[in-house]
């Protein structure tokens, strides 16, 4: 079954027709419905008051008739009001970083933490890794699931897997060197941040010491931009793909890039997505962006049905040029919340920073303010100088200021203030970045 050397690990799964495909998503999606009514009594309820039983699940497109579970759902039930078993059968327990109210909880049975491996392994070998691979995982371990899901789905594969965790980069780097580690797991800008302090060091240990050549990079968002930038940085053919998942749906593992780069496959045997208009909770066309949701059809433990991610994208059903069949999501383009209105215009930080990178006098750490002045939002993008001496340049420093200014002004069409600042204030992240700083309550 397993074809690693094509680059495929499970092509029966990964190459299914779609015909076969939507048979057994159906056939899941009944078996999950019957399992949360008989199981949870929040579904049982959901379910009941919306008439929906498994019965009435005849075609896919029946799901419309299953009601929607939201992160708000799983706060109100925190911590274990949703687990369809006894906590007997639960062996793993994760929670989201929740920077508000009750944190998510999610439970694995063991059923679900080999359904995850295989997810992460499909993606793992797909992006390039195999049993040569020597990894570093710099997410970091605790109830985070980025770390222990791309642990077991590495180790699944046969690859030789470092869990060094994120921070210590004298360490990281030394491990990197040492162990000769040709693989990173981290966020984009902790692999970046990483890549800059290799660079720092580059007069004691000159680059061609690493051997860095692929990255399974996730769990935030980047442009295809930065992504460039990052390998760069590290050089030596360094190749990076994009993963994305949430807690809420296993954790990484849902989709990722193949090395065609063209979209992110979904493990769609394990995953039914939908795309919706957010405001009105409805299908959107084929091929149009808008929210993703997902019904995890394989998870046990704590079962999700037709989860509201907040994430906006878009969906290819398209075959791949790597020979996959299963559909590709667009690049997560930002979510329903952290989308910045200003002045009536939406704003996602990734939009700044596309018009942000190519400048070699800013480095890729930015940070956006908004504030609230006279009842309009201002939006002040703060950049960092790489050189600092520049600030003492009134002339040349203005210059920079302008051209930031009309490049992010003509991508976002809105007035903003641009504010450089001296290297290394911007605060570093060895988890997801956090662009925003919204100062509009005080
Ligand atoms: O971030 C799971 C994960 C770990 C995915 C490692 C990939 C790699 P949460 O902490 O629950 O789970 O955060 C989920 O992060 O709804 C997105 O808004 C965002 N996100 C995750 N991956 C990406 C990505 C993990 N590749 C939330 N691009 C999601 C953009 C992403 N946003």
């Amino acid at each position: 079954m397993n074809d690693m050397e094509k680059g495929i690990w499970n092509p029966e799964r990964e190459c299914m027709r779609r015909a076969d495909l939507e048979r057994l998503q159906l056939e899941r999606l009944r078996s999950l419905v019957d399992y949360c009514d008989r199981n949870v009594a929040f579904y049982h309820q959901r379910l009941s008051a919306a008439g929906v039983t498994a019965e009435r699940i005849k075609t896919l497109s029946d799901i419309q008739y299953i009601p929607y579970t939201t992160k708000e759902d799983l706060r109100d039930n925190y911590p274990f009001g949703l687990l369809s078993v006894p906590m007997k059968d639960i062996v793993r327990v994760h929670a989201s970083s929740g920077t508000t109210g009750n944190p998510t909880v999610v439970a694995y049975t063991r059923d679900d933490l080999d359904a995850w491996s295989e997810q992460v392994a499909r993606l793992a070998v797909a992006a390039g890794a195999d049993e040569n691979t020597l990894v570093q995982i710099c997410f970091g371990y605790g109830m985070f699931t980025g770390a222990l899901g791309l642990h077991y789905g590495l180790e699944k594969i046969g690859a030789t897997v470092v869990p060094t965790s994120a921070g210590n980069t004298e360490k990281q780097l030394k491990f990197m060197r040492d162990f000769g580690t040709n693989t990173i797991v981290a966020t984009p800008s902790y692999c970046m941040y990483l890549a800059e302090a290799a660079r720092e060091r580059a007069d004691q240990f000159p680059m061609d010491q690493y051997k860095l050549k692929l990255g399974l990079l996730g769990s935030e968002g980047s442009t295809p931009e930065m992504r460039r930038q990052i390998e760069e940085h590290w050089g030596g053919g360094f190749f990076a793909t994009d993963n994305y998942g949430m807690s809420e749906l296993n954790g990484p593992g849902m989709s990722g890039e193949c090395r065609e780069r063209d979209g992110l496959h979904i493990n769609e045997d394990h995953f039914l997505c939908e795309i919706i208009d957010t405001k009105t909770g409805r299908a959107a066309a084929p091929g149009e962006t808008g929210e993703l949701v997902v019904t995890n059809l394989t998870k046990r433990g704590l079962p999700m049905l037709r989860y509201r991610t907040k994430d906006i994208t878009s969906i290819n059903y398209e075959p791949c040029a790597c020979g996959r069949t299963s559909a590709r999501m667009h690049k997560i383009i930002g979510r329903t919340d952290d989308m910045l209105k200003i002045r009536g215009v939406n704003v996602f930080p990734t939009q700044v920073e596309s018009a942000l990178i190519g400048l070699t006098e800013i480095s890729p750490h930015y940070q956006l303010v908004v504030r609230r002045k006279n009842y309009s939002d201002t939006l002040e993008v703060r950049v960092e100088l790489i050189d600092g001496s520049l600030l003492d340049r009134y002339g040349e420093l203005e210059a920079l200021q302008r051209r930031i200014h009309d490049r992010i002004k003509s991508v976002l069409g809105i007035e903003i203030t641009v504010s450089l600042v001296e290297p290394k204030t911007i605060e570093r992240f060895t988890g997801k970045a956090k662009r925003i700083v919204d100062l509009r309550g005080e």
